[in-house]
């Protein structure tokens, strides 16, 4: 009997995109931005629909029916999370409005109240605003110092001065699992076990890792780990901070609010068992409903096998983009995800944008919230094409005419 896995059939995956059968300025949608934001499958949208349609009612309130209806299924979408991650208990699963909400909950709940004067974070040089501004803004209430580890000029972490930068002093490591602006993988195991070896924690920003990479929260090892449904063809203003348990459990909450408390009084409240601690107020039910069903769909179609996919087209990108004169990749790190930045020699990146727009080519263009990757390289910006679980060859020839016309338009 044959083991070979069955092909991956990108025709059918995309008939579960109903968004990607439209036209857009005469063409065909050729959509190239799914590092920003994928897009749904209908069982996402189903899943909302019908919850919304039948379903809907606020959780943890209410003893009747459709109370029950939603909580089960809000419940029932943090134990398909935590499945999703490998925890080890539904307790570790916190629901967040994303990853920035993620990574804000643990610098305030637990770098705030722990670190000082003396004590260092230590971040790299390719994260996103989301998994530095933070930091700083502990930095400012603590007194406590951030240290930023640098990257190479291909983009990829210098993993010596990293290691050169832990020191007892380290009390939080934070990093990407995967850079937004350049596609660079990291070594995260490597980095964990490092980090804990110097007795610090370490919270890793996953955004861009779980469309593409399984992820094992346990055998990570990691303390920490955050990401957006968004990215994971869930809906918007849903995501997963998982924290490890012991840790959870002694953190203060950070928001106060209903259905965070034990009891209230005037003079004292008392907390929420977790993960409830950390969720003040109504959550976002419907998106824990879409982001359950986001993440069998993509389980369904096979991690590794989109994996795969995406790298077949970044492979075919990165030589078809090579071959165009005056443009350049920005990111060649050896391992990558499905992220393609480049710039183009006398196009600004936001016109280049607009030109291939204007071909039905949606591509992201800017500083992707990484600013300080774009002062490393010396650009104000990039253009960047990404890949999803629904990106053909076709796409990526569509992009290279479209360059092909922006180079006529800027000569
Ligand atoms: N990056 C991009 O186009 P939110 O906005 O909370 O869902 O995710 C923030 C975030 C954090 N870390 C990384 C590595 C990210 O890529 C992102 C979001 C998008 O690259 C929008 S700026």
């Amino acid at each position: 009997m044959s083991t070979a896995a069955a092909p991956f059939d990108v025709t059918r995956v995309r008939r579960d995109f109903p968004i990607l059968a439209q036209q857009v300025n005469g063409h065909p949608l050729v959509y190239l931005d799914s590092a920003a934001s994928g897009q749904r499958p209908n069982a996402v949208l189903r899943a909302v629909e019908r919850y919304e349609t039948h379903h809907h009612s606020n959780v943890h309130r209410g003893v009747h029916a459709l109370s029950q209806a939603a909580t089960e299924a809000f419940e029932g979408a943090r134990e398909r999370a935590r499945r999703f991650l490998n925890a080890r208990s539904r307790r570790e699963i916190v629901f967040v409005r994303g990853t920035t909400e993620g990574i804000n909950l643990v610098a305030q709940a637990l770098a705030r109240p722990r670190l000082g004067p003396g004590d260092e974070i230590l971040i790299t040089g390719l994260e996103h605003h989301a998994n530095i501004v933070p930091w700083q803004m502990v930095c400012e209430q603590t007194g406590c110092t951030l240290k930023v580890a640098p990257i190479d000029r291909r983009g990829e972490l210098d993993l010596d001065r990293f290691l050169g930068q832990l020191t007892a002093r380290t009390r939080l490591v934070a990093v990407a699992h995967v850079s937004n602006a350049l596609g660079t993988i990291l070594p995260v195991e490597r980095i964990v076990q490092a980090a804990h070896s110097c007795g610090a924690l370490v919270l890793l920003d996953g955004a861009q890792a779980v469309p593409h990479t399984a992820i094992d929260v346990q055998a990570l090892g990691c303390d920490f780990y955050a990401f957006s449904g968004h990215k994971l063809y869930g809906p918007t203003g849903i995501g997963v901070l998982f924290g490890r348990e012991e840790l959870l459990e002694e953190m203060p909450p950070w928001q106060g609010g209903g259905d965070m408390i034990r009891t209230v009084s005037f003079e004292k409240s008392t907390y929420n068992d977790l993960p409830w601690k950390f969720e003040a107020g109504t959550p976002n039910i419907s998106g824990a409903v879409g982001l359950a069903a986001a993440m069998d769909y993509l389980e369904g179609l096979g991690i590794e096998a989109v994996a795969a996919h995406e790298q077949r087209l970044l492979a075919l990108a990165t030589a078809e983009l090579s071959r165009i004169p005056g443009l350049q990749i920005i990111g060649t790190a050896a391992h990558k995800a499905a992220v393609l930045s480049f710039t183009l020699s006398g196009c600004h990146p936001h016109d280049l944008g607009t030109i291939l727009d204007s071909e039905g080519v949606a591509i992201r263009t800017g500083h992707h919230c990484a600013m300080p990757v774009m002062t490393f390289f010396d650009i104000p910006a990039t253009a960047r094409a990404s890949f999803g679980c629904y990106n053909t060859e076709a796409d990526v020839y569509a992009l290279v005419a479209a360059l092909g016309k922006a180079r006529e338009v800027f000569g």
